[in-house]
């Protein structure tokens, strides 16, 4: 499964959305979640065995998962090949009698994408990561806003798969990649190096990725009609899963002046700022535009496909902070 789309929204856009955990002590644990009961009934939260004989819930349910592989660098000695497709650690956790996961080869790197959702800091474990075997095999995570820029938020092993972003970056930064290296403590064997099945945010936010082609008109930045009626969309799924905040971010493809397209890209992304703010729903709700011009293609700028699905404006939904109800 590569990507989830809300079929009532079109298929040229995918929402992102977060839920917060309480910021209880005792929220460390994912499995022990105590909105996890009161969240059931309204949101696609789910638990997904972890392998290991434990849990894990995720409040964003299958959006939560990897969808998108960006690299992968088999390491040295390789994966057997019935399980060196990077692919098979995307989506939910679907392992089943030694299929639907991916070895990664004595140090072996892989590189994902989120694309529904992306990666924030959620009060307690943010990044799970379901490794197959008795024990994980100590790996190594990074995690990026834009591809480039990486930062080390820690290493799982023995019994430990998850992460905490707390401390490792700034508050209310979100991250689209996640990069795990095999640390070679498993070289040798038939399946060398780490082995994944799937890669999950815990702290997760839906992702809304519209289309330059639906938003404006070529080199403007006036809303079309069909965009705002997209727009308004995005309004009423903020107040049904009770939004905090809306990050708005322009891109373009790297057609022509780099600082041209920073501008229009900061220009069209404060025009749907503009008209957010004047929809009822989210009247009140801080809203961030941002332009990232021509820096964060999200797909190659060498095909006419790759530069239309570059040129886009992403919505990112913050949750509120949720009261501790304990
Ligand atoms: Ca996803
Ligand atoms: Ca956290
Ligand atoms: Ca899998």
């Amino acid at each position: 499964m590569k990507k989830i789309s809300f079929s009532s929204l079109g298929h040229f856009f995918v929402l992102l959305f977060v839920f917060s955990l309480p910021a209880a002590a005792g929220a460390a644990k994912a499995t022990s979640h105590p909105f996890r009961s009161k969240m059931a009934s309204d949101t696609p939260g789910k638990s997904y065995p972890d392998g290991h004989g434990g849990t894990v819930f995720f409040p964003l349910g299958d959006l939560s998962f990897a969808d998108e592989v960006v690299d992968f660098l088999p390491g040295d000695p390789p994966p057997p090949s019935y399980v060196a497709a990077p692919e098979l650690a995307l989506g939910i956790p679907d392992y089943v009698e030694d299929t639907r996961y991916v070895t990664l080869g004595c140090r072996g790197t892989l590189t994902v994408r989120f694309t529904d959702n992306v990666l924030i800091d959620v009060p307690g474990p943010d990044l799970y990561v379901f490794e197959i075997g008795p024990a994980v095999e100590p790996t190594e995570l990074q995690i990026s806003p834009d591809g480039k820029r990486w930062t080390k938020i820690g290493t799982i092993s023995g019994g430990r798969a998850e992460v905490d972003l707390e401390g490792k970056v700034r508050p209310g930064e979100v991250f689209h990649y996640v990069r795990l290296t095999d640390l070679a403590t498993g070289c040798d064997g038939d399946w060398p190096g780490a082995d994944i099945d799937a890669i999950g945010a815990i702290g997760s936010a839906y992702q809304f990725t519209l289309s330059d082609s639906v938003l404006f008109d070529f080199d403007k930045a006036v809303l079309k009609p069909e965009a705002m009626a997209a727009l308004e969309k995005v309004a009423d799924l903020f107040q049904k899963v009770h939004g905090g905040r809306i990050i708005v971010s322009g891109h373009t493809d790297s057609v022509g002046d780099d600082r041209y397209n920073w501008e229009l890209s900061g220009k069209r992304a404060k025009e749907v700022k503009r008209f957010l703010k004047s929809l009822k729903p989210l009247r009140g709700v801080p809203i961030e535009a941002i332009g990232y011009g021509e820096s964060r293609p999200r797909a190659s700028n060498d095909t006419a496909e790759g530069r239309a699905a570059n040129r886009r404006v992403e919505i990112v939904v913050v949750p509120k902070a949720q009261p501790n109800s304990n």
